[in-house]
């Protein structure tokens, strides 16, 4: 299934980033790995198998744009599971790479392949938008 309901927007906004970052400075209090995390709506992610490298994100709330390089030797995808769902990246073969973009608020949100079998083997990673 190749679905880009979401894939619609390319633009980043540096200004906004320079902004996010001093919003992370104010308000915290979450896991230490995620706060620590510099906030990026361009995120670059390993998909290999079965792992997310890295496996935690930070962004701010608005556009964020996923860019996934399948490393691996079987197909992946990216899906925003919880609490909301969004499919950004579809299924990607082996090798290959793709991107999607997701509006989001700030939670923190899980991020999971899809493909049956993936999220169980550890395809799960933690994305906090801010
Ligand atoms: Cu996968």
């Amino acid at each position: 299934m190749r679905n880009h309901p979401f894939s619609s927007g390319r633009s980043s906004s540096r200004i906004a980033l320079v902004a996010a970052v001093g919003l992370a400075v104010a308000g915290c209090g979450g896991q230490d790995d995620l706060s620590d995390l510099e906030a990026s709506n361009d995120i670059h992610v390993e998909a290999g198998d079965m792992y997310f490298e890295p496996d935690a994100f930070a962004a701010e709330a608005g556009e964020i744009t996923f860019t996934m390089d399948n490393v691996g030797e079987a197909i992946h995808d990216l899906m925003i599971a919880e609490p909301t769902s969004a499919h950004v990246i579809g299924t990607t073969d082996p090798g290959a790479s793709a991107s999607g973009t997701v509006r989001l608020d700030p939670g923190t949100y899980t991020v999971i392949c899809a493909v049956p079998g993936h999220l169980d083997a550890g395809m799960e990673a933690t994305l906090e938008v801010r």
